[in-house]
């Protein structure tokens, strides 16, 4: 009876389709931070259905991405492959189509997440960025169009180049000073509301498309990606989303004034000096509060069109990740490109029907990487051999079942020759840079990491833990292999 009253309820919702396969709904959402409710719930922030999705899924509180960009943290979540052993960790631009097959050679032959699903009888519906883009650069893009039956629009251009953009005054005539990160003019760093209506912008588009996808009657169980770009810069989202933060109730993050006197330099503090010289702090945290809602919101209509469409409800494996985290100024850093735990940290929800404990959170560290091998596992499929990820399935039926593997996150500095390296588990991150300098933090006791405890005697044995968590020899850095195909200089000599 413990076994047959699941099952009963399962089937009374409709059962499992004729193909016996559970859907899944596969959401990216870029430069998510943790300042949504169901995680560090920011002061005065709006996200209630990102609380719907937590309700309705094991709430992954301490994930990782693989790498703090866009690009090397997309590509390993979607081949499962590390940068430890892909050697990508930066971002690389100038691509049209899957260059990362020849950026690393150990991806040359990877199976992309779609295209596995693909291989064992689903269809593979893709729109917006999963790999990575840039609203600012149309038809530069590391998709791999092979990788789905179809995809939203150009597969080469996933952010159509026809996003609105708002009317902006120039700088100098609005009194900021020249250095403006990204560029003076380029307000591309920069929080402005659209004056056009959620329609026209581009995820409301995206989620439109999606939406469609999932109404469609298919024979084949449906593998959909849904790649949401807001509240990746710039923060520019409809005018009612600003109006939901009024500039005087904003609250900046907590930070610390000399937070950086015993950590590592990002290489990254003209960025906040700007931002401070030019008091654009509270307006920016601004934007990016409007754009978390308004992407709150899309997720809200993608839930609701999933609930409303028969053979969906009850029988889709839904997984929402970020591909990493995000500062607005604590540690004197914007965006990403770090290895602590503002940056790595990325919410990440898994509601499997029947299986899931929904509505539970755990500490349990995950990598972004194991998203691959967890949804293998949940639909049934074998986990490729190149997946460097551990399944997740056993933390989403007992949240706090046992976890030995730590969560490792890679990158490397502009100004370092070798890659760097951040370890957490349930309680500590240590941090080894490629310049040899190291930070240990106790997140239980220090949240913010503003104490680095690398000297501490007492945590010698915790150092040396999470350090057997960075692999012996990881991949040197991938170079741009010019001479690729995808390369977009060689376009025109296909
Ligand atoms: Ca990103």
């Amino acid at each position: 009876m413990r076994f047959l009253l699941p099952l009963i309820i399962f089937l009374s919702l409709g059962g499992l389709p004729a193909h016996g396969k559970p859907h899944v709904l596969f959401i990216a959402i870029d430069d998510l931070n943790d300042y949504i409710s169901p995680l560090d719930n920011h002061p005065g922030v709006q996200t209630p259905h990102f609380e719907r999705l937590a309700r309705r899924s094991v709430n992954f509180a301490n994930a990782h991405c693989a790498a703090p960009v866009c690009h090397a943290s997309r590509v390993a979540i979607m081949t499962g492959v590390h940068p430890v052993r892909s050697g990508i960790y930066r971002n690389m631009f100038g691509a049209r189509g899957p260059r990362w097959r020849h950026e690393s050679k150990v991806l040359e032959k990877a199976v992309v997440l779609s295209q596995h699903f693909r291989n064992h009888g689903y269809h593979a519906a893709g729109g917006g960025k999963i790999f990575h883009t840039l609203q600012w650069t149309p038809h530069d893009s590391q998709n791999d169009p092979e990788a789905w039956d179809e995809y939203r629009g150009d597969p080469n251009n996933p952010i159509a180049p026809d996003w609105p953009r708002p009317k902006l005054t120039p700088d100098e005539q609005a009194g900021l000073t020249k250095g403006r990160p990204l560029g003076g003019n380029s307000q591309l760093f920069g929080a402005a509301p659209l004056e056009v209506p959620d329609e026209k912008t581009g995820d409301h588009m995206v989620v439109d498309w999606a939406i469609e996808q999932m109404k469609q009657q298919r024979k084949k169980p449906l593998f959909l990606a849904v790649g949401l770009f807001r509240p990746h810069i710039p923060w520019e989202v409809p005018k009612p989303w600003f109006d939901k933060y009024p500039l005087e109730d904003i609250k900046l993050p907590p930070h610390r004034e000399d937070d950086l006197a015993d950590a590592h330099n990002h290489g990254r503090t003209h960025w906040h000096k700007w931002v401070v010289e030019n008091r654009q702090w509270e307006k920016l945290m601004q934007g990016y509060l409007a754009s978390i809602s308004y992407v709150d919101h899309q997720l809200g209509r993608l839930l609701d069109a999933l609930d409303a469409t028969p053979g969906m409800k009850g029988n889709t494996i839904i997984v929402l990740w970020s591909d990493h985290g995000f500062h607005i100024g604590e540690k004197a850093n914007w965006e990403k490109f770090a290895l602590w735990d503002q940056t790595s940290r990325v919410p990440l929800f898994i509601h499997a029907p029947g299986i899931s404990r929904d509505g539970a959170k755990t500490r349990k560290p995950a990598t972004l990487t194991d998203v691959y091998p967890t949804l293998c596992e949940l639909a049934g499929l074998p986990v490729p051999e190149q997946c460097d990820g551990l399944s997740l399935v056993a933390q989403l039926r007992d949240p706090d079942a046992k976890r030995e593997r730590l969560a490792l996150c890679s990158f490397q500095f502009w100004h370092e020759k070798i890659p760097s390296h951040g370890v957490a588990d349930e309680r500590y991150r240590f941090i080894r840079y490629g310049n040899g300098f190291e930070e240990l933090y106790d997140l239980q006791n220090d949240p913010h990491e503003y104490e680095n405890l690398i000297d501490d005697p007492k945590l010698a044995p915790v150092k040396t833990r999470l350090a057997s968590g960075i692999p012996p020899n990881p991949a040197p850095l991938a170079v741009l292999p010019k001479d690729s195909p995808h390369h977009r200089a060689n376009q025109g000599k296909r």
